[in-house]
């Protein structure tokens, strides 16, 4: 028989690794599906990527990075799985031992996840991919001899359509494995109604701002719908409400276990917040604004009784992730809570349901756990949350910034009035003031829309006369004790980004 080849052995071997994955995800689907082989080194890898390759990923692909990162999971596998199919070609055994070495770093990535049902779905794609692999290089093999025999051509041309259907079945598979998961059929059905009720704030209205007179502003308050999110969560965690509980333990006198019942029992705290990623850059936006509504993290805080030494509170979310908040911060008084209702609806499932950390004034990383399920009293000496270890800041307020949302980096305009916008915060002191300047002419004071209180974010809105030719504009937020913000060009890393928003506009 004539050697296969080369490109159809490596055929055989990318449909193989494909079979394995699938089987491995549906197998996942069933017993764990964190464990499944690509979830489970998806996860792996956000943990140990470097901080400064994770930065730039994200600011290359932006939020598209955990997609980018997923397909390029599946593409390099794919790949491995091409020169396991070419090692074939000279030794089945030496092809084995590479997928199982592929296959030992899927187990070895799925060994953090809880339970034995994790070590089940890298054995699986092991074996369903060695057994594919098996049957598709013994495709063109079995030609009966004589004169009627095919030629080689026929038996290659059936290698590519077994190589097609196993692609075609496994797409099917990891489609059925990725359903299940999602529909959580297997998982008790959907989540339930959180009893009691999720009391979900004041009897007013959220108010309205500029947003109706000022297309492309953003609104006062961002719907829950457009907020934007950021965790490490590949899958958004489904947390039964009926069944959490949130631990304070700690430097403590008296550790507390509530229920969520317990929670919303106790008096309900409500502040209008802007919540800011530490990743968000000038005129970023990983920015968002809502009425939250929850309980005092001050009052439980002295309800568990402080030891003297504290000075850090570590809060841990369902799935492991880690936030360190100053002590200060959660006992202020500045309204830091533990939310659990959002601009009036109750949390959505991926802003934290059913409850989340929320520090006004600082960036979310240390201060707004999704999905927390327990409050550690500590000491910074002792302990350190996710993001700290991988060289962010350790405290971090947000910086105090304006952005230009209308109009458009690079539009063109007539002469004449032009609307010319956007948002300002500067936590804890309030938005005084936006200054625009055309130009670098003298700094212009624009009118502010509602003020929702010192740690919500102002929109604002002046009009432009505005002459032909090319125009730098730039903006700036003025605080409440009506120092304006400093003008020096920091990057995102380690602490918050700051500098002056500014945009280029051509007026005809
Ligand atoms: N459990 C959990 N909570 C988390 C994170 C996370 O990765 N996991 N990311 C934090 C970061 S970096 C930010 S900016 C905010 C974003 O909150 P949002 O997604 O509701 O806008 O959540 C914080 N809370
Ligand atoms: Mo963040």
């Amino acid at each position: 028989m004539e050697p296969l080849r080369a490109r159809h052995a490596a055929l055989a071997g990318v449909s193989a690794t494909a079979a394995g994955l699938a089987a491995g995800h549906l197998a996942a689907a069933l017993v764990a599906p964190a464990a499944s082989p690509v979830v489970a080194v998806w996860n792996r890898s956000v943990d140990l990527t470097p901080t400064p390759v994770k930065e730039w990923a994200v600011a290359v692909f932006g939020l598209a990075d955990k997609a980018v990162l997923l397909v390029g999971i599946v593409v390099v596998t794919l790949g491995l799985g091409a020169l396991v199919g070419l090692l074939a070609r000279r030794s089945f055994a030496a092809a084995l031992v590479a997928a199982g070495l592929l296959a030992s770093v899927a187990l070895l990535a799925a060994s953090a996840v809880p339970g034995l049902g994790g070590l089940l779905p890298a054995p699986v794609a092991f074996g369903v991919g060695a057994f594919v692999l098996r049957r598709l290089l013994a495709v063109p093999a079995p030609l009966p001899a004589g004169p009627a025999a095919p030629p080689p051509e026929a038996g290659r041309r059936r290698l590519l359509r077994h190589a097609g259907a196993v692609l075609g079945a496994s797409a099917v598979t990891a489609g059925l494995g990725e359903w299940l998961i999602r529909s959580r059929v297997l998982g008790g059905g959907v989540r339930p109604a959180p009893t009691p009720p999720v009391p979900t704030g004041s009897a007013t209205p959220l108010p309205t701002g500029l947003e109706a007179s000022a297309p492309g502003v953003s609104p006062l308050f961002t719907p829950n719908s457009d907020f934007f999110r950021i965790d490490t969560a590949l899958r958004i965690p489904q947390v039964d409400a009926t069944s959490w509980t949130l631990v304070v333990d700690g430097m403590v006198d008296r550790p507390l276990t509530l229920t969520w019942a317990e929670l919303v029992g106790l008096p309900a705290l409500e502040r209008d917040v802007t919540l800011a990623c530490v990743s968000n850059d000038v005129g970023g936006d990983l920015i968002g604004n809502a009425r939250w509504r929850g309980v005092a993290t001050a009052a439980l805080l002295a309800r568990a009784g402080v030891q003297a030494g504290a000075d850090q509170v570590l809060s841990r979310s369902v799935e492991g992730f880690t936030v360190s908040t100053p002590l200060a911060a959660l006992t202020d008084g500045r309204g830091a809570m533990l939310a659990y209702s959002m601009n009036g609806a109750p949390l959505p499932a991926q802003h934290g349901f059913p409850v989340r950390l929320l520090t006004p004034g600082l960036y979310g990383f240390v201060g707004a756990t999704k999905w927390i399920v327990s409050l550690t009293v500590t000491t910074y000496a002792r302990d350190e949350a996710y993001w700290t270890t991988r060289g962010w800041a350790i405290d971090a307020p947000v910086r105090p910034n304006a952005t230009i949302e209308t109009p458009r980096p690079g539009s063109v305009h007539p002469a004449g009035p032009v609307k010319v916008g956007g948002v300002a915060w500067a936590h804890g002191s309030g938005v005084g003031g936006v200054q625009v300047s055309v130009d670098d002419g003298p700094w212009q004071d624009a009118p502010l829309g509602p003020d929702a209180g010192v740690d919500s974010w102002r929109q604002w809105l002046w009009v432009w006369d505005a002459a032909p030719g090319d125009h730098v504009l730039r903006c700036r937020v003025v605080d409440g004790a009506g120092r304006p913000q400093p003008e020096d060009r920091l990057p995102p890393f380690p602490s918050g980004s700051s500098g002056l928003h500014t945009i280029r506009v051509t007026v005809r």
